[in-house]
């Protein structure tokens, strides 16, 4: 999409701080970090929220998931753990439409989330 932030940081049109990148989904540092380590893992393929790529049928989904926990392990807070957060939707705070996964860690994490 042409208008989409995160479809542009995809295409390297737009700078972000990458971390991670596979064929299909790629991670980078959050702008705004809320824990020593804040990583956003995205599919470059452009869906709006979880929702979405819940219904992509190919597997995306799953190398999402599976780059989240590789950012994890890269990051060094796989063992301590972490949280992977999907905002979906705006009474859960998604401000960006194209889906991404939180991976928060580095601290401890309360419980409920606010
Ligand atoms: O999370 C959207 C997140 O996206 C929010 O934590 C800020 C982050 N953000 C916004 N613009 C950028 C850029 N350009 N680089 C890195 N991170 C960015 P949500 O769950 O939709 O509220």
């Amino acid at each position: 999409m042409s208008d989409c932030l995160f479809c542009k940081i995809a295409a390297k049109e737009i700078p972000a701080a990458i971390v991670l990148e596979t064929d299909r989904a790629l991670a980078f540092r959050d702008v705004n970090p809320q824990a020593p380590t804040h990583v956003l893992v995205i599919p470059k393929e452009h869906h709006a929220d979880a929702a979405a790529l819940a219904g992509a049928d190919d597997g995306l989904a799953d190398d999402v998931l599976k780059a989240a926990h590789a950012v994890a392990v890269q990051e060094g807070v796989a063992e301590a753990g972490y949280r992977v957060v999907f905002n979906t939707g705006p009474a859960a705070g998604q401000t960006v439409f194209h889906v991404h996964a939180h991976v928060v860690g580095g601290r401890d994490l309360g419980w409920p989330p606010g």
